[in-house]
């Protein structure tokens, strides 16, 4: 018997676990109470590991389409079935006619996060897809035009605040979203208890709401009626003091001018709350000696997504809550680059559109909302080939089901994920990655998220199988097909090659703290490690923290992580403005220009307030992650959790039953629900989870199959997008 420790990479809160391993066996997943993090907390995912390790349908060797079926196939077929299958249409038909795609699981393996980069950059397509445009876009958008940089994005200072505002996030359920903080209920649980506020601004009364000092049930997707309401007050009644930050911010005139007509009389009406209500928040915000704004899925997944993000962070800068202990602050990852700032290029989109709606791209992405039109559409370009790693489109975005007959009609698809799932059934070719417990783990795209600066590294948990390549390897392997050099040839020498090309860039650039040390001595000094180890250990060396090479001979590398299984706490946010922004003015822009023009969209649809019939809202579930761990016996136990929530009032006017079915019908497609009466929600809005629907035929997902659900995705429409963060609409 062994014990092993390892962070979960489920979701964002990154609780540490504490595994009881017997030979090739796991005993026992329980939480790691040494963990600097997480101490000990755990959700009902992180146990499930074990029969995610163990699941006779998780794919552990690729599988090739054979007639009507599929045959197991070696590494080395598989891969030469993949350059057969891509080669052709990237000759014929150009770069743009193959596609990728990838889900948020990338978000949280180490490999995907270091190496799936290079698969894009070898593919050279337009057509780069994943779920950031179905997730949080316009949050990187709001704060890419906000701060110059899409990846300087505010986490909230749950620990230290005094009031936290909370919209359109359920984070006792999800765990946090932007917001890496294991143990949120625990954490929610100290503010109140140190005398804070909690106000929660959703829809529904969810458990976070329950735990709340108030509750705004807000009209869904009308949150920036009651943010710029909240604006308007800051300014009407001089609550305007953003403190140290006056100095490093540009356009407070303007953005009082766009507020003025969004007095709280004015927008009490379209977002449903109380112009009296509103004012009070806006008081408490601004007296508070220390408030955090938080916005999530809620807040991006509408209409006006990325208006709503930026209106969250503008009330944080306007009441000097930006950049201060107990605010909204930017954490300093162990792994990140040196802050060269103030000023910078800034954020910039649409450096190319999409071909058949002119779409912009948006940090190198186009919507996945898109994609269907991309492959439906002749003409040149059209995409003919597609590669998707660890994602479930089929399942998880807008319009699915045509999303879903345009998959079926590709030339090839190739998927890197181990399961045979709704998605997956369309390839010709999976390739399965190992077992996540054979793989390493750091977090490195979310401790940049973290309520406190953290580094934890998890080795391996068990080795590889003969033959068997890891995460990294098989993207190399995709890499090289893409680049024309064909299925055989040696990853290795290329990750040697990426390596050095990363090291040559670093000693030449300020952001990495090289320590003036030269290339070879740079690669003497990584010694024999290879594939993410070594990227990651010249990442934390030249990092923030870094040992520089001998420079700061205290300072981190990969060793020290290695020495410390419950991961290292590096300390609370810090401030780091004006260094973090990377504006062309040096300056925090509140009121940039493709903003300014899109709020003309925004009041143009102000009468639209009585306008809908019902709106659908999401919601998570704790035993489920997006459109997996379905597959789980563990996870699948209890109330199925796909039923349409809806008010007791409505329910009676429509004559539904509690446990009856409904038929809801939007703008794109109907599905059938089983209903759940609750007066949990508001009225005219009901609550659907998305990524079931494991009906399809074609899969290999038994435990699925059995308690398939429905697919909420069936119903979003993807012809209403924020224009500015080419974001999908949700609700
Ligand atoms: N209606 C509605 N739709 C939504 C949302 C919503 O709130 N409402 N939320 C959206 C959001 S925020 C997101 S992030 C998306 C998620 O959408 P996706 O990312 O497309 O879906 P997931 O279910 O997260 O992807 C799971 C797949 O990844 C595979 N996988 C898991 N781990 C690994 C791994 O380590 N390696 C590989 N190669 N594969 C792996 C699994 O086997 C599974 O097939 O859904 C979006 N869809
Ligand atoms: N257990 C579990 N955890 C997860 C996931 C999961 O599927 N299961 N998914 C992970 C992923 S990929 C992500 S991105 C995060 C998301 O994390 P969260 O953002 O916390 O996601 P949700 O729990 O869906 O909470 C969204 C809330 O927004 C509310 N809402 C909907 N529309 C509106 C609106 O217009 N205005 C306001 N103010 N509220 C609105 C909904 O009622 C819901 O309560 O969760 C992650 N964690
Ligand atoms: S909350 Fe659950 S799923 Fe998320 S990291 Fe912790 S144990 Fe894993
Ligand atoms: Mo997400």
């Amino acid at each position: 018997m062994r014990v092993a420790f390892r962070t979960c990479p489920i979701c964002e809160a990154t609780c540490g676990l504490e595994i009881t391993v017997r030979g090739d066996r796991v005993v026992r997943i329980a939480g790691d109470p040494e963990d600097v993090l997480s101490r000990g907390h755990l959700c009902p995912k992180g146990p499930a590991l074990k029969e995610l390790h163990e699941d006779p349908d998780r794919l552990e060797r690729p599988l090739v389409r054979h007639g009507d079926g599929w045959k197991e196939a070696s590494w080395e077929e598989a891969l030469v079935r993949v350059e057969r299958g891509l080669g052709p249409i990237l000759e014929s038909r150009g770069r743009d006619a193959v596609g990728i795609y990838w889900g948020n699981p990338i978000a949280h393996n180490l490999s995907a996060a270091l190496y799936l980069r290079y698969v894009v950059k070898a593919l050279g397509s337009k057509n780069v897809y994943s779920a950031s445009t179905v997730d949080q876009m316009p949050k990187q958008t709001a704060c890419g035009l906000l701060f110059g940089s899409a990846t300087a994005v505010p986490v909230p200072d749950l620990d230290r605040t005094d009031l936290l505002m909370i919209l359109g996030a359920n984070p006792l359920v999800s765990g946090g979203s932007l917001c890496t903080a294991p143990d949120m209920a625990g954490r929610l649980k100290a503010l109140r208890d140190r005398g804070g506020k909690l106000i929660v601004v959703d829809p529904v009364r969810t458990r976070t709401a329950k735990m709340a000092n108030e509750h705004v049930a807000v009209r869904p997707a009308k949150d920036p009626y009651l943010l710029f309401g909240m604006v308007h007050t800051l300014f009407e009644e001089s609550l305007v003091s953003p403190g140290r930050l006056a100095e490093h911010i540009n356009g407070v005139d303007t953005l009082r001018d766009l507020a003025r007509p969004y007095s709280p009389e004015v927008v009490a009406p379209a977002c449903g709350v109380e112009a009296d209500v509103i004012r009070r928040l806006a008081r408490e915000v601004a007296n508070a000696p220390k408030a955090a704004v938080y916005g999530r899925i809620g807040t991006c997944t509408v209409e006006f997504g990325t208006i709503t993000s930026w209106l969250i962070d503008v009330i944080n800068i306007l009441t000097g809550n930006l950049d201060r202990a107990g605010g909204v602050l930017f954490p300093e990852a162990a792994h990140t680059r040196l802050k060269t700032g103030p000023g910078g290029k800034g954020f910039v989109t649409g450096r190319w559109r999409s071909r058949v709606r002119s779409f912009p791209e948006v940090n190198g992405e186009l919507p996945i909302a898109t994609l269907a039109d991309e492959i439906e559409t002749p003409g040149d370009g059209r995409v003919r080939g597609l590669i998707t790693v660890a994602g479930n489109p089929v399942l998880t975005t807008v319009n699915s089901h045509r999303l879903d007959a345009a998959l079926a009609s590709l030339d090839f698809m190739v998927s890197v994920d181990f399961y045979l799932n709704e998605t997956t059934r369309h390839a010709e070719v999976i390739l399965p990655p190992p077992s996540i417990l054979r793989q390493s783990h750091y977090d490195l795209f979310l401790y940049p998220f973290a309520v406190r600066n953290t580094a934890n590294y998890s080795p391996p948990m068990f080795q590889l199988g003969p033959d068997e390549p890891d995460m990294w390897e098989i993207l190399l392997k995709l890499a090289l097909i893409l680049g024309g050099k064909g299925a055989g040839a040696d990853h290795r020498a290329l990750d040697d090659d990426l390596l050095a090309q990363t090291v040559k860039a670093a000693v030449k650039d300020r952001r990495f703290n090289t320590g003036e040390r030269n290339e070879s001595e740079i690669h003497e000094m990584l010694g024999n490690r290879r594939g993410p180890e070594r990227t990651l250990d010249l990442m934390l060396r030249t990092g923030p923290y870094g040992d520089a090479f001998g420079a700061n001979p205290d300072g981190l590398s990969l060793k020290t992580l290695e020495d410390r299984p419950h991961g290292m706490d590096l300390g609370p946010l810090r401030p780091s403005v004006p260094q973090i922004i990377q504006t062309p003015s040096g300056k925090i822009e509140l009121a940039p220009r493709p903003i300014i023009e899109d709020l003309t969209r925004l009041e143009a649809s102000f009468p639209a307030a009585a306008e809908e019939g019902i709106l659908l809202v999401g919601r998570r579930n704790l035993r489920s992650m997006n459109s997996w761990l379905h597959n789980l016996p563990g996870p699948a136990k209890g109330k199925h959790p796909c039923t349409l929530r809806i008010h007791p009032r409505d329910a009676g006017r429509l004559g539904l039953e509690d446990g009856g079915e409904a038929k809801v019908t939007s703008s794109v497609g109907s599905v059938r629900a089983r209903v759940e009466i609750t007066d949990d929600i508001r009225m005219g809005v009901v609550s659907l989870p998305h990524g079931w629907g494991h009906d399809l035929p074609g899969t290999r997902c038994a435990v699925a199959r059995k308690h398939p659900g429905v697919n909420s995705n069936i119903l979003t429409d993807d012809q209403r997008l924020d224009p500015l963060a080419v974001w999908a609409l949700h609700t």
